[in-house]
């Protein structure tokens, strides 16, 4: 199903379900050349998302703040490229959304495990604003939190589940969003965690 969930951003119930056992074993051989870390904050804080990146740059931070950056500093080679199964589903998720020809050149992995969030940020690291960002969940549950232009704005909730994938464009790009702390529980396929990967064309 195709839901509007604000101007620019359309919800795609279950678009990624068909292909979760092949979207699954990418991730494991994505993780098995550039390993999930945790990454610590220009500010100090370790993130308690775990993080790894496809792709032809990576999203980091680090002391010194955040880019997106070719090489993996963690296995000090370029990041594992991005699988054209990747690359299509987010294509075609886009096309759905009404952003026809998008060619993403990075793909942030995110791993959650239980009690872990994302606070609310805003993602401007990306030189192409016009471009869409892509979100593909998989695995546990995940009430996704989209606020507005301001971080003081009461956010909206949804509850995303393993398959959704969700097109933000237009001016929901620069919206404040995060991820509640994970609540526990046991998904078929992934156990104990929620995999969310991000599309993103960063120049
Ligand atoms: C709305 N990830 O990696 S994906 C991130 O579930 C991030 O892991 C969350 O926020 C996650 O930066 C949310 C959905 C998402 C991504 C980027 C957005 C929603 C967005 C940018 C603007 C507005
Ligand atoms: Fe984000």
């Amino acid at each position: 199903s195709r839901e509007d969930i604000a101007d620019g951003a359309v919800l795609l119930r279950g678009f990624a379900g068909t292909i979760e056992h092949e979207l699954i074993a990418a991730v494991r051989a994505i993780t098995a050349q550039s390993s999930f870390r945790q990454m610590t904050t220009p500010g100090g804080y370790q993130m308690s998302v775990a993080m790894t990146n496809c792709g032809e740059r990576g999203w980091i931070t680090d002391h010194t703040g955040y880019r997106y950056d070719p090489i993996d500093p963690l296995s000090e080679q370029p990041w594992p490229s991005m699988p054209p199964l990747f690359r299509d589903l987010a294509r075609r998720a886009a096309e759905e959304g009404g952003f026809p020809s998008f060619a993403p050149d990075a793909c942030l992995v995110n791993r959650y495990e239980p009690g872990t969030r994302l606070s609310l940020h805003q993602d401007k690291d990306e030189l192409d604003l016009s471009a869409p960002i892509v979100s593909v969940s998989l695995g546990l549950p995940a009430t996704f939190l989209f606020g507005g232009m301001a971080r003081s704005d009461k956010p909206r909730r949804f509850r995303l589940v393993h398959g959704d994938v969700v097109v933000w464009g237009g001016v929901t790009r620069l919206a404040y969003h995060g991820v509640a702390p994970l609540a526990d529980g046991e998904h078929a396929l992934l156990g104990r965690q929620r995999i969310n990967l991000t599309f993103r064309k960063t120049r």
